[in-house]
């Protein structure tokens, strides 16, 4: 049976593809960026990701519009902030992982130093999208701008890649907590905050979608640790590892519940997509 869920994913993936490729065409044709560069950012930005950011931002901005070409720039910039923290996190200086998404990692490919610029460059090139997009206010774009350099920056996402490096054997529940907030909900927030703004979202309705997309982002991080559970058994930085299975699944499911509930608040009619997308976490398998 195709759900609501689906019918948007279908749509989602058409527009998030034209925009990827209009993308790379115009990198392409600016003579300043360095070949093994686009090559390199090209590599892990096409190696099949879920886009479960952009998507959540593109079916959060659904709920107050359907003018998509004002998140096309967003929806970009989410994914290679997204895919720089994901190159960066295997180099070897970090995770050192030879793999990802079953393929070679970045680095593994092009280079150690292409890698980690093409990691910058994902990451300042947002900068230049959101500054320069032809479709959102002046206002928007500084909203946008504080947001997400708020919450990926050295208070954000960084610093939780830092915890994360840091910690050990005896982290306990709070720290693990602090960390998945800042690595992984952080930048779940941010898209679904910023999606609503573009959208032109009222405070209160804004702020809802920030508690629904930090409950929704703590969920997405739990469900990953169960999923990695299932494969290798052996983080000690995991929820499973500090509250065992059945407790983990709880806390999945508060999280979820909790999201579910914040979305109620909203007085939009049109939520049942994000309700599924929370479901859809709850059960993925990826
Ligand atoms: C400044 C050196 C430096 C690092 C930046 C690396 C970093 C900070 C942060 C790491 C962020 C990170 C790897 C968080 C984990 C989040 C997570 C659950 C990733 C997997 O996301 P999915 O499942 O991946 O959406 P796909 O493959 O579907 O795109």
């Amino acid at each position: 049976m195709t759900t609501n869920l689906d019918q948007f994913h279908n749509e989602f993936i058409i527009q998030f593809e034209n925009w990827m490729k209009s993308y790379f065409e115009n990198a392409k044709n600016n003579n300043n960026f360095s070949d093994v560069l686009l090559e390199s950012q090209k590599y892990s930005l096409l190696s099949g990701g879920k886009r479960f950011r952009p998507f959540l931002a593109y079916l959060v901005f659904s709920i107050f519009s359907d003018d998509y070409k004002k998140i096309k720039n967003l929806s970009l910039s989410l994914e290679m902030i997204h895919t720089y923290s994901l190159i960066h996190d295997d180099l070897p200086c970090m995770d050192n992982d030879d793999l990802r998404r079953g393929k070679p990692a970045n680095h593994k490919v092009f280079s150690e130093d292409i890698s980690l610029l093409a990691g910058d460059g994902l990451l300042t090139d947002v900068f230049y999208l959101i500054s320069t997009d032809e479709n959102i206010s002046a206002e928007s774009k500084v909203d946008l701008i504080k947001i997400i350099s708020e919450k990926i920056g050295s208070g954000g996402m960084v610093s939780g890649q830092a915890f994360d490096m840091k910690a050990d054997i005896k982290i306990g529940f709070e720290n693990l907590k602090k960390i998945h907030t800042l690595k992984t909900a952080n930048l779940i927030q941010a898209s679904a905050v910023c999606a609503a703004i573009v959208a032109g979202g009222s405070p209160s309705e804004v702020h809802n979608i920030s508690e629904f997309s930090y409950n929704l982002g703590m969920a997405f991080q739990i469900k990953d640790d169960l999923l990695d559970f299932a494969d290798t058994k052996q983080d000690f930085k995991s929820y499973l590892n500090l509250l065992g299975s059945e407790k983990t699944e709880e806390e999945l499911n508060q999280h979820s519940q909790q999201a579910k509930k914040n979305l109620l608040l909203l007085t939009k009619k049109n939520i049942d997509t994000l309700v599924e997308l929370i479901d859809f976490n709850i059960k993925r398998i990826t």
